[in-house]
């Protein structure tokens, strides 16, 4: 297997899953900061010169979450994905859909917004208009995990990845002060060892 990634990237989701899984892969630095994303090889693999993409023998993958649920599904017995016939697939799919059109959309951009961005090129009307979409989305998590360890239960997921990529993020912008249950769901996740292998840089 190859993942075409860049680190702190969204190549990460990918990383961190291969490692939940114990898979052996091949990281293929593609380099953002000198534009090789955008160079015809790499156009080749991902039409829009982004990071992930991700091989799996003749499998060809872009969509970091897409990646993950299929890697989940391809190796059921390691335990990562509820049953397709268990109640708990339309929650699990809900939350990785949910993950890549809302979580993304808000976090990333308040990261690059708040921290990642030299003060002049941080843009106030981005934030003034993610904030108040990411206190929703806090909400909305904070019930979901409830009294859980983990947004599926007792057991943790794909989904814990697919999520935990915007809560990690989120916990690197600071986003989770006033979050209490996803700052103590940012600390368990994180500190497992497959997300820490996947984010050694
Ligand atoms: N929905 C895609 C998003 C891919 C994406 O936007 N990747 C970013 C890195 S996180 C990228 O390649 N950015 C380079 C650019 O915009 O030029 C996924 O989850 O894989």
């Amino acid at each position: 297997m190859k993942l075409f990634g860049f680190k702190n990237s969204r190549s990460n989701r990918v990383e961190w899953m291969l490692q939940e899984l114990s898979l052996p892969y091949e990281f293929v630095k593609v380099d953002l900061l000198s534009g090789e994303h955008k160079t015809p090889d790499h156009v080749a693999r991902h039409g829009h010169g982004l990071v992930p993409a991700f091989e799996d023998g003749d499998v060809r993958m872009i969509e970091s979450a897409a990646a993950c649920l299929y890697l989940a599904d391809k190796h059921a017995d390691k335990g990562l994905a509820p049953a397709a016939s268990s109640p708990a697939r339309a929650r699990y799919f809900q939350l990785a859909i949910y993950a890549v059109s809302t979580l993304d959309e808000t976090v990333v951009p308040l990261f690059f917004h708040t921290a990642l961005f030299p003060p002049e090129k941080r843009q106030q009307s981005v934030v003034d208009a993610k904030l108040p979409v990411w206190e929703a989305a806090a909400q909305l998590l904070t019930r979901e995990l409830g009294d859980s360890p983990y947004l599926l239960g007792k057991t943790f997921s794909a989904a814990d990845v697919i999520v935990g990529y915007d809560i990690a993020l989120a916990a690197r912008t600071g986003l989770l002060a006033s979050h209490p249950t996803l700052a103590a769901y940012a600390e368990r996740i994180t500190s497992r060892e497959a997300f820490k292998k996947a984010y050694a840089s």
